[in-house]
C-alpha cells in the first residue's frame, strides 16, 4: 500500500422501499443508504447492480441527524474521523448489526443510473477490508463486475443458495454489457487506444484492418 491515502467516491445509493424490510426496521423514517466505494464515479450511468459479501459483517450507521449509511464498521470509523458521523466525537451510533445475506435483494436508487432501480447481489470475492465492504457494479467497464455478474448468470446453484431472482439482473445487465460498450466505449489497449474516439468509429478501422491483414473474413448469411 502507498504512503498516501486511496480517495474514493463513495455513491450514496437509496435502499427505495417502503417500509423497510424487518431487519432494517431500526433505521425507519431515516434515509438509508448503502455507500459503495468507487474509483470510477464517470462510469456510474452503467451501474447493473450492487455488491454485498454475503457473509461479511455491517452495521446501519447514523451518519446525520437523517441519514443512515450501511457500510461496514471499519469503514463507519474512518467515516467518523472524517466527520461523517451523527456522534462525531463518540463511537459511531449503530442502529442494527447486518449481514451482508441481509443485504441482497434490497432494491436501489443510485446516482446517474440508467436503470431507475438496481438490486444488491451476492459477491465472494468482495474485501471486508477495503472501502465500505459496498460495491457498485459497472459490468461495461470493470472486469471484476462484468465476471461476478457472469458467474451469478452461469450457476443457478450459487443463485438458490442465496434466494437470488432472476428479474433482479437479467435482462438489464445482458443488455447494458452488450449495448455500453457498444455506445459509449473507448479503446484502452492497441494501436487505437486513443481514449477520445467511440467505439463506433474505430469499430469499421479495425474491421477493415483485420480483413486485409487476413485474420478475419467477413461472413452474410
Ligand atoms: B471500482 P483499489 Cl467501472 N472489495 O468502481 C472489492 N472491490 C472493491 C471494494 C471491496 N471492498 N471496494 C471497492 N472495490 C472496487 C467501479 C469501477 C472500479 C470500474 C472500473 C474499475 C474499478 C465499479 N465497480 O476499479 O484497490 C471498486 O470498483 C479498478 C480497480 O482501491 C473500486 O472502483 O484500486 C475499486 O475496487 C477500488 O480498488
Amino acid at each position: 500500500e502507498g504512503v498516501q491515502p486511496q480517495e474514493y467516491t463513495l455513491i450514496k445509493m437509496e435502499v427505495a422501499v417502503k417500509p423497510l424490510p424487518l431487519k432494517l426496521g431500526p433505521s425507519e423514517g431515516k434515509r438509508v443508504f448503502l455507500a459503495a466505494a468507487t474509483l470510477r464515479p464517470e462510469t456510474m450511468y452503467g451501474q447493473t447492480n450492487a455488491w454485498v459479501l454475503p457473509d461479511g459483517r455491517y452495521g446501519a450507521y447514523e451518519i446525520s441527524e437523517t441519514d443512515v449509511f450501511i457500510v461496514t464498521e471499519r469503514a463507519a470509523l474512518n467515516l467518523a474521523y472524517q466527520n461523517f458521523s451523527k456522534t462525531p466525537q463518540k463511537k459511531p451510533s449503530c442502529l442494527v448489526e447486518l449481514t451482508g445475506c441481509d443485504l441482497i435483494g434490497l432494491p436501489l436508487r443510485s446516482p446517474l443510473a440508467a436503470k431507475e432501480i438496481i438490486y444488491a447481489l451476492p459477491m465472494l470475492t468482495v474485501l471486508a477490508n477495503k472501502g465500505t465492504g459496498i460495491v457498485n457494479s459497472v459490468p461495461s467497464d470493470a472486469p471484476d463486475d462484468y465476471m461476478a455478474l457472469q458467474d451469478l448468470i452461469s450457476k443457478p446453484d450459487v443463485r438458490a443458495k442465496y434466494g437470488v431472482k432472476d428479474e433482479w439482473y437479467l435482462a438489464e445487465a445482458k443488455r447494458l454489457t452488450y449495448l455500453k460498450g457498444f455506445t459509449e466505449g473507448t479503446m484502452l489497449i492497441g494501436e487505437f487506444a486513443i481514449g477520445l474516439e467511440a467505439f463506433q468509429e474505430i469499430k469499421p478501422i479495425i474491421k477493415t484492418k483485420l480483413v486485409e491483414s487476413g485474420e478475419a473474413i467477413l461472413y452474410r448469411e
